[in-house]
């Protein structure tokens, strides 16, 4: 199963944008590369949004801190995504380094990058939302009004407002999972910044994440793992596990 990202035309609400597709279906979109119009260049895709740039795709940003080159995102009706999981075709079982720097490709499986995330969300205030495809097929968000990265002098720390979400899936009581990772610092394979003193959350759970003691939701778990490794979000007040999550996207922009 392959699981298409949409095209401007095909979504209507921010809750329904996903859409799964058969194997004989394309699996990505046309992808236009552009910076802007008499080369301006944009701080994230919801400036190039206004700039006229409205059809999702790979478009290149500049932050406004950013001293490095452009770099590729993509851009979906006006949000920048910074996260994606959608076939396990990479390992997110990676260094600090390498989370630092981001990996994969801005239309298939993506991790941004900390540095990046640092110089983007904090331009302005930022929201993030969290687009879900359960393993029972049903979809799920979670939006938060509020969306920072610290610097790696501060261990990329993430900061969130305040959480809101649909309830169409799962049984669980506390929905808020991205809550529980508000304040912590990121946690590698190779840095240990999480708040447990026995182990390294990202060598027990196979991800970079900002772990806490140690999960609520592991968006960067295994792929096709269906395991507490995998990508799981739990109701720490059972320990209920959802887990094998078959699609995950995590997009930012400005709050409006
Ligand atoms: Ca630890």
């Amino acid at each position: 199963m392959t699981i298409r990202l949409t095209t401007k035309s095909e979504t209507t609400t921010k809750s329904t944008t996903l859409q799964k597709t058969t194997e004989s279906e394309t699996t990505k979109p046309t992808t236009p590369r552009e910076t802007t119009a008499a080369g301006k260049r944009c701080a994230d895709c919801y400036q190039l949004y206004q700039e006229g740039f409205t059809e999702n795709g790979i478009y290149e940003i500049t932050p406004s801190q950013w001293s490095g080159l452009p770099f590729d995102v993509y851009c979906k009706e006006g949000w920048t995504v910074i996260q994606r999981r959608i076939d396990g075709s990479i390992s997110f079982k990676r260094s600090w380094d390498d989370y630092k720097e981001g990996f994969g490709s801005p239309d298939s499986e993506l991790w941004l990058g900390n540095e990046k995330l640092f110089y983007l969300t904090n331009q302005t205030t930022y929201e993030l939302q969290i687009d879900l495809i359960m393993s029972d097929d049903t979809t799920k968000y979670l939006n938060y009004d509020l969306f920072r990265v610290g610097d790696e002098e501060n261990n990329y720390k993430l900061t969130l407002g305040n959480y809101n979400g649909n309830s169409v899936c799962c049984y669980f009581s506390d929905k808020d999972f991205m809550g529980y990772h508000n304040n912590q610092f990121f946690t590698t394979f190779d840095r240990d910044n999480d708040l447990s003193a026995d182990e390294n959350c990202a060598v027990s759970h196979d991800a970079g994440w900002w772990f806490n003691f140690c999960y609520a939701a592991n968006l960067n778990g295994n792929y096709f793992d269906t395991g507490i490794d995998g990508i799981c979000v739990v109701d720490r007040n059972n320990f209920q596990y959802q887990c094998g999550i078959q699609y995950c996207e995590m997009k930012t922009r400005p709050l409006i």
